[in-house]
């Protein structure tokens, strides 16, 4: 049955020009880093639930992250996030990570948990407040190298509640000398990933409140500096894959934070709510990686993808095995546009050509390419239902409730 269907599935592909070795080698190079806070116990300003099974600490996250990239093949690495992955031994943790087959991928500092963080951690009028903001960052550096991490994803809850509360100006420059402090500390090949906000928790102003002042402290502080995007953090409308194209044409993005939103930053899983923006980010990409210009391509070759979700309803494991499956699917529709078919539609300005090209390759169902990756990676052809008859739900049930919230 499923040979039957991928055999249709390649005719069709055929005639629309598209090479499925070559798709199916891109997809099995696609890496999908899983966030240690997506594994615990999380909640909205009203209320946290205590699910059975959640890990009771770091270790434990990883074990569970390890499932994930069992199941998909696709999650080798998981973000942490510190203070909340805070160890005594970090090497240990390295060791734990690699004896499950994965890696520790982004650290994260948090610059928002602290009392003294209220008014601003590293924008902070107060300089012995900055002074400790950037000590922290400084710690990150020195984590990610024992672990063996290359990336720091800073978010900063930064910003104020009210007009006249701060002065805006002076807390860009206080926070470029903590981040340069940072950046001069960092090893070579460390990246910096910079995400921005609009909104949330601060409601007047955010320092980087959008992918401009992000890249523009990017550019100050030099290569080793990127743009993190953040699917959940834009205006309603905002057209992300633009901001995406145009960071890839910068040379300027660093990665991405994915999940869906609806109206704020919901943190709900990718691709459920408007699976065409996330088909729409990898069509971007994927012409990125066909540019001229070879600056541009590596940009996109190098682009970190991680998922920041909150999971608050639903069950953890299922719930990232499912964002990933999202993620694949959407990267694999992307796959299937025939770029030299829009190429040539868009040179001769046909408007309706061009936007087939693009839309008709997320109207394929792409579910027998994908069991015949998976297959071929040598994952199960539905890792979710995989994952739900292996047992390990009921194994991790013996934790009981209670388990580690962030
Ligand atoms: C917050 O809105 C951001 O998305 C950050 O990436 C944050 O560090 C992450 O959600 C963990 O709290
Ligand atoms: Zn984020
Ligand atoms: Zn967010
Ligand atoms: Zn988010």
């Amino acid at each position: 049955m499923s040979d039957r269907a991928y055999q249709l599935f390649e005719e069709q592909q055929k005639e629309r020009g598209i090479d499925l070795a070559q798709v199916k080698e891109r997809l099995k190079a696609l890496k999908v880093e899983t966030p240690s806070w997506g594994y615990a116990d999380q909640g909205t300003r009203f209320k946290t639930f205590q699910k059975v099974g959640v890990p009771r600490n770091t270790f434990e996250k990883l074990e569970d992250a390890a499932q994930v990239h069992k199941f998909t093949g696709v999650c080798p690495t998981v973000a942490v996030h510190i203070p909340w992955d805070k160890v005594s031994d970090y090497s240990a943790l390295k060791a734990h990570a690699e004896s499950l087959g994965i890696g520790i991928g982004a650290v994260n500092p948090n610059l928002f948990q602290d009392d003294d963080y209220m008014l601003g951690s590293v924008t902070n009028s107060n300089p012995a407040i900055r002074r400790k903001a950037t000590e922290h960052l400084l710690e990150c550096v020195e984590i990610a190298r024992t672990v063996g991490s290359k990336d720091l994803s800073l978010w900063f809850a930064d910003g104020t509640n009210y007009p006249g509360q701060a002065d805006i100006r002076k807390r860009v420059v206080w926070m470029y000398e903590c981040l340069k402090e940072m950046y001069d500390a960092m090893d070579d090949d460390m990246r910096m990933l910079i995400e921005y906000k609009f909104y949330e928790p601060a409601f007047y102003h955010t320092d980087l409140a959008d992918w401009g002042m992000a890249f523009n402290m990017a550019n100050k502080l030099g290569p080793k500096a990127e743009v993190l995007v953040d699917t959940g953090h834009h205006p309603m409308g905002t057209n992300i894959e633009h901001i995406v194209a145009y960071l890839l044409g910068e040379k300027k993005l660093g990665g991405f934070h994915f999940n869906s939103r609806k109206y704020g930053d919901d943190d709900l899983i990718v691709g459920s709510i408007n699976p065409y923006e996330l088909f729409l980010i990898f069509y971007q990409i994927l012409d990125a990686e066909r540019d001229a210009d070879p600056g541009v391509a590596a940009n996109a070759a190098r682009i970190a993808y991680m998922i920041d979700q909150s999971h608050n309803i639903e069950e953890k494991i299922p719930a990232m095995i499912r964002s990933v499956l999202n993620v694949q699917t959407q990267l694999a529709k992307a796959l299937l546009i025939n770029f030299d078919e829009l190429r040539e539609a868009q040179e001769r300005q046909d408007v309706l050509a061009a936007e087939n090209a693009v839309r008709s390759a997320f109207e394929c169902d792409v579910t027998p390419l994908l069991r015949a990756v998976r297959e071929e990676m040598g994952v199960p052809a539905d890792p979710m239902k995989a994952y739900l008859a292996s047992g390990y739900a009921e194994k991790i049930a013996a934790r009981g409730k209670g388990g580690a919230s962030w």
